[in-house]
């Protein structure tokens, strides 16, 4: 159920993604570039969320990590990747970092199948909202970011993760 519910939020937020290219942003942190960090509307009563960033690109040839996210709005924030298994099963699992290599673009949800699981929500996702957080990189150090929270346009997009930990 778990990972069944993943793959579907990962999907949707692929659809969101497409209709907000219009409205893109960034944020500049050293060599590094954060370009459109988006959240996915929770579903009533929901506690987690799932958040996403369209893009990093790193102009650096050094090789930068994304170790740590924290939030306001949540008690903490994974680092999560889904993988789908030799037998077709989607599975969810925690990473340590998310590497960013040098000279290249790294996308957080796209197709690296990386998001970050905001736990224990304060208050839900709403769309338009403007949620706070700090990305933590090894190299560039913090970045104070804003994961804009996307509209729901299908029933996949809304549909959260469930998974326990
Ligand atoms: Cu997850």
């Amino acid at each position: 159920m778990g990972s069944f519910s993943a793959g579907h939020h990962v999907l949707g937020a692929a659809l969101v993604l497409s209709t907000f290219i219009v409205h893109a942003y960034e944020y500049t942190a050293g060599a590094l570039k954060i370009v459109h960090p988006f959240a996915v509307v929770s579903t009533p009563g929901a506690t987690t969320g799932a958040a996403f960033i369209e893009r990093i690109e790193n102009s650096l040839a050094q090789r930068d990590r994304l170790v740590r996210v924290s939030s306001p709005i949540a008690s903490k924030v994974l680092l999560h990747q889904h993988e789908t298994t030799s037998s077709g099963v989607m599975k969810m699992r925690e990473v340590a970092y998310i590497s960013v290599e040098g000279g290249a673009n790294t996308d957080v949800g796209k197709s690296s199948g990386y998001h970050l699981m905001l736990h224990e929500l304060r208050k839900p996702l709403v769309a338009g909202d403007r949620i706070a957080a700090t990305l933590y990189f090894e190299l560039a150090g913090p970045v104070e970011v804003a994961f804009v929270v996307a509209p729901a346009t299908s029933e996949s997009a809304i549909n959260p993760h469930q998974h326990k930990h």
